[in-house]
């Protein structure tokens, strides 16, 4: 057994005193290898962070191998709730928590012996760092881009804070917070707004040029929500106003029973007649009370309130019915939509509900509504054609009462916080409410007590100093709520690249930055879990296109390419958590079995996009082939003896090159492993080897797995540490073909197969098949009477 103790320390010691991984200024070609940076929890390192991160170093440690200039970078997501609620729980501050995780979580790393730049670490919550959060942030103010508006906000009072839509889950049809669970609901609030939406069709059509899973691809795209459709403008009977109703099925225009619109829409009022209004008010009451999801279900039962007026139909100018219902949304489209029974499943329950006419325009045989194409019936000018021909016809014979329009799900940004544990605003509010943006950082108050914010104002509402700023004379305030925790993840793979080895930061709007961005853009390597998929990566490629319009980054897109990382769940297959006792703890496992074998059986546990179950037993399994390669190197450094060449195992070293190679750049590491597990048996069927070069080849092959017994290997070998080794060329010629594989038939009937070694004779073939176990069973009982053996096609042999 080696020693992995010290064998670990001592490479780790040798890396960080030589400044090994140090990111060098860029000559060749260049490789931005990047992990989903961890939010500093008390809890420290999870084995599923590790499984990410170890993949990425893999990457990292052959790029360089491999003549490429790495860009491997570490850092801490710092602000959020976690070390916020610490604080209003012990009345610490949250800084001094979160430096204690980092230095822990920056400890655990170093053992792991991931081969990170750790001058290049940024922290969220560093002023240094945050300065230029702020930055991006007044750029978004100057650009229209971030405004205050009174919002129906997602209140969740159980964490005393706004949350945006894509921090919300669904649990029983209830709408609670991603975090802890608490009840959500709508609320109207100022709230900073960041305008994601005017970005919808460049999020959306970047994506195309993204090497992302199709399914991650698939949830943005539905995120964003991007409905191609009309809308039609209907005048109202005896009034001056028009309404507007967005559609995806123009073609439908003629099976119109009623125009239903939002219970929020502004002209539900003048549209109500006074006999109706009690009714109306009642109704609007009522949805107040409802949730989106509630609302919009599609099992639902349908309610609604007719208000008393009449739509003229464009085409046709008949009268339709005016109704409000709750399953039609102010935030969608135009708040307002055709009612289309005959071929709309909520507006048929609609129709049902309120004995609404049920006006079938698509010829069909099945019940209705019917939803698929086919040819329009009693629909005037559009009868005999399909969808997509009435559509265009409408819009031509339509043109001046029909528009095309776009529609998108995506929602703006809620970009505040009613916390304090977050980046300040960079602005200043004089008596008169006026807004003022200051040029400076804007530094978080350091508050000694925090304390719980009322239900309008974060706790900084509380810091005198923060409320009351006379500057000149005159009286300011600051903004009392603080950005969310995803602000600091939406641009930390720029600080990366602007962060100097002591400790500042080339100013991100700099020409120097420019030139930076140039070299480094885009990341080429993401790895990190499929949890992220719309909240981070979308608000990153958001900042990001923006900061691409402002000529601050030269790409239009972060992430080239992004895999997700599978789940590593505990040994009873369930989601590792603190209440099941399922959690593992890495730290003790590089204590008992060490970093190299930790990271090599993650890696081995399956493919990385894969959900595994941990097993400890394979853990040992991996440690003992990892003690197995250390003995057989010290033993080969031993005996080499220069005798004859061994074609054998210069084709198998040769391969084995090929096969690593291949499977690295396919990411599929643990085939990679088995690769080297089968040529480390074949090593150990040797008595001696003729030269050290193909196990010097095979340390070389390892080190990206198992870094720290590579080098020890090198060592023993008495090569040179890794950091002066490159990644070997595969020499083909060496490479034997393949042995012939033939079956093996007892009296006629095929048993097994062997492999036929090219210098096997026919005795050697008898020998082999007939000592094999399966083969043993057919024959041990009786007498072999003849051999059959036509060389590399047929072996039979005949028992009696
Ligand atoms: C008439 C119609 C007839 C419709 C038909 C569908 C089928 P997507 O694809 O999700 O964009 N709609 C429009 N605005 C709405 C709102 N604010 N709240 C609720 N529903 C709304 O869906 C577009 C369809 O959703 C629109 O097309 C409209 O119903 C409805 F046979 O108009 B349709």
């Amino acid at each position: 057994m080696y020693n992995h103790v010290e064998i670990e320390k001592k490479w780790q010691k040798y890396w960080e005193e030589k400044k090994v991984y140090q990111t060098k200024e860029l000559s060749n070609k260049k490789a931005y290898i990047l992990d989903m940076f961890p939010y500093p929890s008390g809890a420290g390192l999870h084995v599923g962070h590790l499984e990410g991160y170890t993949a990425t170093d893999i990457i990292s440690r052959y790029k360089r191998l491999s003549g490429f200039d790495v860009l491997h970078p570490i850092g801490w997501d710092a602000f959020g709730l976690p070390a916020e609620q610490y604080a209003l729980k012990t009345g610490n501050h949250p800084a001094p928590f979160t430096l204690k995780n980092i230095d822990n979580f920056r400890k655990q790393l170093k053992s792991l012996g991931f081969s990170y730049d750790y001058d290049k670490e940024v922290n969220t919550t560093d002023p240094k760092f945050y300065v230029w959060t702020q930055w991006i942030f007044k750029e978004l103010y100057k650009a229209g881009l971030a405004s205050i508006e009174e919002i129906d906000v997602n209140w969740c009072e159980g964490l005393g804070t706004v949350l945006a839509n894509e921090e919300i889950i669904e649990k029983n049809g209830i709408k609670v917070s991603e975090r802890g669970n608490f009840p959500v609901v709508k609320k109207p609030m100022k709230q900073w707004v960041l305008k994601i939406t005017a970005y919808a069709e460049k999020l959306l059509e970047g994506l195309d040029e993204l090497d992302w899973p199709e399914s991650l691809k698939t949830l943005q795209k539905n995120w964003i929500g991007k409905s191609v459709g009309h809308e039609v403008l209907w005048k109202i009977k005896n009034y001056n106003y028009e309404l507007k109703t967005f559609t995806t099925r123009l073609d439908t225009l003629y099976g119109v029973s009623a125009v239903i619109i939002s219970p929020e829409h502004p002209l539900v009022a003048k549209l109500t007649l006074p006999s109706k209004r009690a009714e109306v008010q009642n109704y609007i009451k009522e949805t107040k009370l409802k949730n989106e999801l509630e609302r919009t279900q599609l099992i639902k039962e349908k309610t609604g309130v007719f208000l008393g007026s009449y739509a003229i139909h464009p085409a046709t100018n008949q009268l339709i019915p005016i109704w409000i219902s709750d399953y039609v949304l102010m935030s969608y489209g135009s708040g307002a939509v055709m009612c289309v029974p005959a071929h709309d499943e909520r507006d048929y329950e609609f129709a049902k509900k309120y004995d609404l006419s049920i006006n079938c325009v698509i010829e069909n045989n099945s019940s209705l509504p019917y939803l698929e194409d086919g040819l329009h019936i009693n629909s005037d000018l559009i009868n005999g054609l399909n969808i997509q021909e009435s559509i265009e016809k409408l819009e031509l014979s339509l043109d001046n009462k029909v528009s095309r329009k776009i529609s998108f799900k995506l929602r703006d940004w809620i970009f505040s916080r009613q916390r304090y544990w977050g980046e300040p605003f960079p602005v200043l509010f004089d008596e008169e409410n006026n807004l003022y943006l200051v040029k400076e950082l804007v530094e978080l108050p350091d508050v000694k007590n925090i304390k719980s914010s009322n239900s309008t104002e974060g706790p900084l509402a509380n810091v005198e100093s923060w409320m009351n700023v006379v500057i000149n004379g005159k009286k300011y305030r600051h903004d009392t709520n603080v950005m969310p925790q995803w602000a600091g993840s939406s641009w930390y793979y720029l600080a990366y690249i602007l962060k100097n080895p002591d400790g500042s930061y080339a100013p991100l709007n700099s020409e120097e930055a420019k030139k930076r961005f140039e070299s480094w853009l885009p990341v080429d390597l993401y790895i990190g879990g499929q949890e992220h998929a719309v909240l981070h990566l979308l608000y990153a490629r958001f900042w990001h296109r923006f900061l691409f319009d402002l000529g601050v980054v030269p790409t239009k897109e972060p992430f080239y390419k992004l895999i997700n990382q599978g789940l590593i769940l505990g040994p009873d297959g369930q989601k590792m958590s603190k209440s099941l006792g399922n959690v593992i703890n890495p730290d003790e496992l590089v204590e008992s079995h060490g970093a190299d074998a930790l990271r090599v059986y993650e890696m081995f546990m399956g493919p990385l996009t894969d959900s595994k179950a941990w097993n400890t037993d394979s853990l040992d399994g991996i440690r003992k082939w990892l003690d197995k390669i250390y003995n057989q190197f010290t033993y080969f450094a031993k005996n080499v003896k220069l005798i004859d060449d061994n074609p054998e195992l210069d084709s198998n070293i040769n391969q084995l090159i090929l096969d690593v190679e291949d499977n690295i750049n396919k990411y599929k590491f643990n085939i990679a492993i088995s690769k080297m597990m089968v040529f480390i048996n074949y090593l150990g069927s040797l008595e001696n080897i003729h030269s050290i070069t193909p196990l010097k080849t095979f340390a070389i092959l390892l080190s990206p797995f198992a870094p720290h017994l590579a080098e020890e290997l090198l060592f023993i070998l008495k090569e040179k540490s890794l950091e002066h080794q490159s990644w070997p060329f595969a020499q083909i010629d060496k490479i034997l073909s393949k042995n012939p594989q033939i079956g093996i038939q007892i009296n006629g009937k095929v048993r097994g197969q062997i492999e036929i070694l090219p210098h096997w004779t026919e005795d050697d073939v008898v020998n082999n098949a007939t000592s094999q176990e399966n083969i043993q069973k057919w024959i041990k009982d009786f007498k072999i009477v003849k051999v059959i053996y036509i060389p590399n096609k047929i072996l039979n042999i005949i028992v009696k």
